[in-house]
């Protein structure tokens, strides 16, 4: 049903939620399901956007494959997989070779994805009513993600950040109700993907996986 394909911020919100086990491993099921909502956010914006949520969505599917395949008990939290790949020389470290889309590869891109996420949402947050999305999504971009693309990606993703909807559109679509309701659910999501970001952070700076081919 159309429905489906409806964003709501509260939705992405649970995911995240549900992303943390009690002793702080991140869910890989959960991690998914959280940006597979943010893909539909994207895709509601418009086919400019075309070429980052296609990224984004093959990216999921190697994880969601690794999840439901053979070795599927080791793709439950990003902790276990990180693990069971080192563990198993699955991982290219220093170039592509054997490995090229290990899940420790294909999650880091999106980790670093959740940082722009992380700064965007609280431009957001702290924005006014004047405020341009544009600006706040490049602001937050060239802070992140961009210092990881070639200028080419770089280019292309600007581009696209002109044509973004207005603030006040955005807040519609996030359908949560009015602006103070976006910004205090906001203000509750930011926490949350924080604390999921900075653990595979350090996750990640534990293991010296944090340029990975
Ligand atoms: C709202 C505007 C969205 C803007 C998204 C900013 C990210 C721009 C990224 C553009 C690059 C995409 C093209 C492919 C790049 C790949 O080369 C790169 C590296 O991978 P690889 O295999 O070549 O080494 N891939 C990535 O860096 C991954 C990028 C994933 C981006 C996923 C973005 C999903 C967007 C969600 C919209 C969220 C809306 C926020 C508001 C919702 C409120 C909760």
């Amino acid at each position: 049903p159309a429905d489906n394909q409806k964003f709501s911020l509260q939705e992405v919100l649970d995911t995240f939620k549900l992303c943390l086990s009690e002793n702080k491993e991140v869910y890989l099921e959960q991690y998914v399901a959280g940006w597979r909502g943010l893909v539909k956010f994207l895709n509601s914006l418009g086919s400019v956007f075309g070429f980052i949520s296609k990224d984004a969505v093959s990216k999921l599917q190697i994880l969601v494959n690794y999840m439901n395949g053979e070795n599927a008990s080791h793709y439950a939290t990003v902790q276990s997989m990180v693990k069971y790949e080192l563990d198993n020389n699955l991982v290219d470290v220093n170039k592509k070779e054997s490995h090229p889309e290990s899940g420790c590869r294909t999650l880091l891109r999106l980790h670093r994805a959740l940082r722009w996420l992380e700064l965007f949402l609280d431009r957001l947050r702290t924005s006014t009513e004047d405020s341009k999305t544009s600006a706040l999504c490049a602001e937050a971009y060239n802070e992140s993600l961009a210092q990881h693309h070639p200028w080419m990606i770089r280019k292309a993703a600007g581009m696209a950040f002109l044509v973004l909807p207005g603030r006040q559109t955005f807040f519609e679509v996030m359908n949560v109700g009015p602006p103070e309701q976006v910004v205090a659910k906001l203000g509750e999501a930011l926490p949350l993907i924080s604390e999921v970001y900075q653990i595979t952070e350090d996750l990640y700076a534990q293991h010296n996986l944090l340029d990975l081919p």
